[in-house]
């Protein structure tokens, strides 16, 4: 008889389970991979000096135990989740290192099922969780898919021309506005002029700490280091050249091939990647770093804001939206997170989402008429800093504490103000921002919860209707 019981709560165990997609996008290092380390972190350990109080399942007593089952791909690399852990518990503990590939992990939540019709059938069920983690770099490729060659070159034209672009990309238009773009194809001087590209690209995002830099692949190549795919670059002189002359030209003069390869390129890498990875996902988390482009500087935090409206209009969820159109997604809830929250005092968490909240204001307002459920929160996947109050001119000012990343020191400070919306000229000018980026704290073992800011809300949000 016990048998049986067993036997049929298996069948029912089986049937009831279910499944969602999480898709986390957020541009090169938003915090993605930290994220997605404590999200698995939280829910492996829970129990284990856990602090997961908004997330209901858990406040409720009815979380049972999570672990990590065979991932969905076979061919696509585990997320290397014990490697960043034990980064973020050494001594003295270190960030997980930036993103090179693509990886893919699959974690099975059990649970005892609450108000739904379930606690009749079963004792327990089981939510399966998919996530990806790839370079951030890879995700303004999306916006390309809707382009064509001339499009996307005129429209990268338009930013080599503009400030702060325009003083080094001077010479590599120089160039361009020279070259005969229907004479016969001499690979090295396509290969020659895409390296300059690339070079260019890459001074762009660590020089200028610029967002929106496409091709992605150009800066992290991935297995594609060298193959002739990422030798193209944008044509600047559509203006200029006959468009007959434009339509008919073959593949072996070099606008026709830098046009072949561009389309190649969407094909086989970008369009792949996507269908992949993106395809099918149920939720979605938006991961923000506002900070560091305030740091930055005006120039890179309009860029941002352009590569955010870039994004999320590939994104856009409604039933006209490129995505929908390529891949048809049936996302439902959306959570727009900005990450690294502990580099401010807590007062200022408020001014942060609202920030963020004016970045995607134009995603917002299209989406309210669909049906999806969307929220703004601040995070720290992995909080780095202590919060304390200070005596400043007899006054109690709030500070936080922790150890600097760039000279290992311990500090206290209160790093200022955010801005409750996109700063003024005038507000940049009277005060330069300077977030300082902290190491991670010490004394974490690796079988205890991360410390973290909200990752409680943020997993009830994503998750916890399908834990009910
Ligand atoms: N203080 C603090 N710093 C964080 C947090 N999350 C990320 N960081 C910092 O941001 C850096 C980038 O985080 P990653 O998680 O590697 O970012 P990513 O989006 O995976 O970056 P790519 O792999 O390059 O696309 C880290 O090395 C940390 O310095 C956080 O919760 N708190
Ligand atoms: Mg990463």
């Amino acid at each position: 008889m016990k048998k049986l019981k067993q036997k049929a709560s298996d069948i029912v165990n089986r049937s009831i389970d279910q499944h969602i997609t999480l898709a986390v996008t957020g541009l090169s290092r938003s915090g993605k991979t930290a994220f997605i380390t404590s999200l698995v972190n939280q829910l492996l350990n829970e129990g284990s000096n856990s602090q997961l109080s908004f997330f209901n399942v858990v406040h409720q007593g009815r979380y049972i135990a999570a672990k990590r089952v065979p991932q969905k791909h076979l061919h696509i690399p585990r997320f290397e989740y014990d490697g960043a852990l034990s980064a973020l518990c050494q001594s003295p503990p270190k960030w997980p290192k930036p993103t090179n590939g693509i990886s893919e992990l699959r974690l099975a939540v059990r649970y005892q099922p609450k108000d739904s019709i379930l606690k009749y059938a079963t004792e327990s069920a089981t939510l399966y969780i998919d996530i990806t983690d790839y370079p951030g770099e890879w995700l303004l490729d999306l916006p390309m898919l809707s382009l064509t060659f001339e499009e996307w070159s005129m429209q990268t034209t338009m930013l080599l021309k503009q400030a702060p672009r325009n003083e080094h990309a001077q010479g590599f238009l120089d160039k361009l506005a020279e070259f005969d773009p229907f004479a016969s194809v001499d690979e090295a001087v396509l290969a020659q002029l895409s390296q300059e590209y690339t070079d260019l690209l890459l001074l762009f995002r660590h020089q200028l700490g610029l967002s929106v830099i496409q091709p992605g692949r150009f800066i992290l190549p991935g297995e594609l280091e060298d193959a002739p795919i990422l030798q193209f670059f944008p044509y600047s002189e559509f203006d200029n050249i006959d468009s007959n002359n434009y339509q008919n030209a073959k593949d072996d003069c070099y606008i026709g091939m830098l046009r072949a390869r561009f389309i190649e390129y969407k094909e086989r890498v970008v369009r792949r990647f996507y269908k992949e990875h993106f395809v099918n996902f149920d939720r979605q988390i938006v991961l923000a770093d506002c900070l560091t482009p305030l740091n930055n500087g005006p120039e890179s935090f309009a860029d941002l804001q352009n590569a955010m409206a870039m994004i999320m209009e590939s994104f856009q969820y409604g039933k006209s939206s490129l995505l929908s159109r390529l891949f048809s997604p049936k996302i439902d809830r959306l959570l727009f997170a900005a990450t690294k929250a502990d580099h401010i005092t807590p007062e200022q968490h408020e001014n942060l989402v609202s920030l963020l909240n004016k970045l995607v204001f134009q995603t917002k307002q299209t989406l309210s008429f669909d049906a999806i459920k969307m929220k703004t929160i601040a995070i720290a996947s992995v909080k780095a800093t202590k919060v304390g109050k200070s005596q400043y001119q007899g006054q109690n000012i709030p500070v936080i504490k922790g150890r600097q990343l760039s000279n290992d020191q311990m500090i206290t400070l209160f790093p200022g103000a955010v801005p409750a919306s996109i700063p003024t000229l005038e507000y940049w000018q009277k005060q330069p921002f300077n977030y300082i980026a902290f190491a991670p704290i010490e004394s974490v073992s690796s079988d205890e919860c991360l410390p973290h800011l909200r990752m409680d809300q943020m997993l009830q949000f994503l998750l916890g209707d399908k834990l009910k």
